[in-house]
């Protein structure tokens, strides 16, 4: 008899891990039980069975909007096993940025809680959902009540490497939103690499503070933990007491450099702290050389920086064992081919690979890279070489020996908190308000954001709306970690010679607002 097909469904892999340490706590939140892995299998194949059961078929969206709990890690644990696709938002975006993402996914089921779902329900309806499930901060709702209810799905739906396993939404240049279809086979190669590279090891604990809507908090950290059968120290956010009680009883610690920052301002943070850590990562926004070294001459810990993509997800890291070198994002990970493409963003692109030690586009192959971004195909091909390559975005050069050092980016981008925001959305939104002619939104420096948003207008009319009058107005449109920290009125805004606004000089004009501020 011929053997069954391996089944590349992610959710497989996990179920394996969680097979071998069923007794060993998965997560432990401060005020709430303990979970073991054995219990969390139990709870993804009750929800699973409960989703089927709703009609969630194959390649369906299930779209989550809800505050970080163990009940959404079931949720996207169980759509994995039933082979549905997993659609997380950041609870930041505004019911006016969830019509975008509800028009364009057109999610069968839709997860939030209850007073969200009141909000969005009749348009996701509209859009041909089946299901508006509420699940609330504390894990209580619908979704709970029907996975309690439900009889286990023993199996795992079937999978291949390239079907969907998720669909992550990252800002676009023209402003709107793209899907990033990333399938079982990128997350499971990436996630089994890293396992590998940065040495986890059974029985370890992972301090677990991220935010999970996103690449880094979902993929990289829940991902290897799971691969891995960590145990996690489960926090909702990043509060840097809790942070710091709970540091002494954990491995690793994954963050944004927020995070590192952070922890830094507290005088009381010391290496006594950190005397069972084996492993601080950082990645989502450059890491400042002063913090990775401050870091290193508080605790005797280098920070290991790493550098990824919604779209590709890991693609360097600085090495495990062997020189962590502050400002560089490391070497390709084993079997991710990384080029320095050439000089893509002006216009003597020839798609050429420029030899090393030269500035030019970082582009990369390999089974991390996603399948193209969700019904647009011709926004994938302009972003892929006819070769197959993706081209990231981001400027770098790499040395001789293949480490990576990024430079810049291509794209008019601000990195605010680990969270990337484009000008051109908040641009849009401020050109549509009475009373403001023209806006130009730059990033600059920030002493815990690494970088916030600002803008800089010009007023027409006699009554041009006020700093307080404009943010009200954006309160309800933008998601708050897009809205501009400050706002300056000028008569005009500085353009050169082809009228192009200078950037370059409103970042230099303001770049100290937030000089000495936290
Ligand atoms: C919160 N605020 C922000 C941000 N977060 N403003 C700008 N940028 C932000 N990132 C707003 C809040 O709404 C609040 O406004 C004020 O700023 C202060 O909030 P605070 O309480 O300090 O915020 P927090 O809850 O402590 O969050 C800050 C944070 C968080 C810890 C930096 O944003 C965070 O966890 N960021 C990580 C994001 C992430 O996971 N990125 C990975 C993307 P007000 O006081 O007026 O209400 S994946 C990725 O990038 C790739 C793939 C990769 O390589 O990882």
């Amino acid at each position: 008899m011929a053997p069954p097909p391996a089944n590349a469904n992610l959710y497989a892999a996990f179920a394996e891990a969680f097979r071998r340490v069923p007794n060993q706590t998965a997560f432990q939140s401060p005020g709430v039980a303990p979970v073991t892995y054995g219990a969390l299998h139990d709870k993804a194949e009750r929800l699973a069975g409960a989703m089927v059961a709703a009609g969630i078929k194959p390649g369906d969206r299930v779209m989550v909007q809800a505050e970080k709990s163990i009940e959404q890690v079931v949720l996207y644990l169980a759509t994995l096993k039933a082979g549905a696709v997993y659609n997380p938002l950041n609870t930041a975006y505004t019911p006016s940025e969830l019509a975008h993402f509800i028009a364009d996914a057109e999610p069968r089921l839709v997860v939030a809680p209850a007073a969200r779902l009141a909000e969005i329900g009749t348009l996701a309806w509209h859009h041909g959902a089946t299901g508006l499930w509420s699940l609330e901060a504390d894990g209580s709702g619908e979704l709970t009540e029907r996975a309690r209810a439900s009889a286990p799905m023993a199996s795992t739906c079937l999978r291949e490497p390239d079907d969907l396993a998720s669909l992550i939404y990252t800002s676009g240049t023209t402003g709107r939103s793209k899907g990033a279809m990333l399938s079982h086979g990128n997350l499971a190669s990436n996630a089994r690499t890293l396992l590998d590279i940065w040495g986890f090891v059974p029985g370890e604990t992972l301090l677990h503070a991220l935010p999970i809507y996103h690449v880094h908090g979902l993929f990289v950290a829940l991902n290897t933990a799971f691969l891995n059968g960590s145990r996690m120290h489960w926090l909702d956010r990043f509060d840097v007491a809790r942070v710091l009680t709970l540091l002494p009883d954990s491995d690793v610690m994954m963050g944004v450099p927020t995070f590192y920052t952070r922890l830094l301002a507290e005088p009381v943070f010391a290496a006594d702290h950190c005397r069972r850590m084996r492993l601080f990562i950082s990645g989502s926004a450059p890491l400042l050389a002063e913090t990775h070294e401050a870091f290193t001459a508080r605790t005797g810990h280098r920070i290991l920086e790493r550098y990824g993509m919604t779209e590709t997800g890991m693609i360097t890291s600085n090495p495990l064992t062997g020189e962590r070198v502050a400002g560089s994002v490391g070497y390709a990970l084993p079997g991710v081919a990384v080029r320095i493409g050439g000089h893509y963003f002006a216009q003597a692109d020839d798609g050429r690979e420029l030899p090393r030690g030269e500035v030019g586009g970082v582009e990369l192959n390999g089974p991390n890279v996603f399948q193209g971004y969700w019904r647009l195909p011709d926004k994938t091909r302009a972003e892929f070489r006819p070769d197959g390559y993706f081209i990231t975005g981001d400027q770098g050069i790499m040395a001789p020996d293949g480490r990576l050092t990024l430079v810049g980016r291509a794209k008019d981008m601000i990195i605010s908190g680990g969270l990337n925001v484009y000008p051109a959305e908040i641009e849009q939104e401020l050109s549509t308000i009475a009373g403001i002619g023209e806006a130009a939104v730059v990033g600059v420096s920030h002493p815990d954001f690494g970088e916030a948003v600002i803008a800089v207008l010009t007023p027409v009319g006699a009554n041009p709306p006020d700093e307080a009058a404009i943010l009200a107005r954006l309160s309800g449109r933008l998601a708050k970690f897009k809205q501009p920290k400050r706002i300056f009125m000028v008569a005009e805004l500085p353009r050169n010679a082809m009228g192009k606004v200078q950037k370059a000089e409103l970042r230099k004009v303001y770049g100290e607002t937030f000089k000495g501020k936290s």
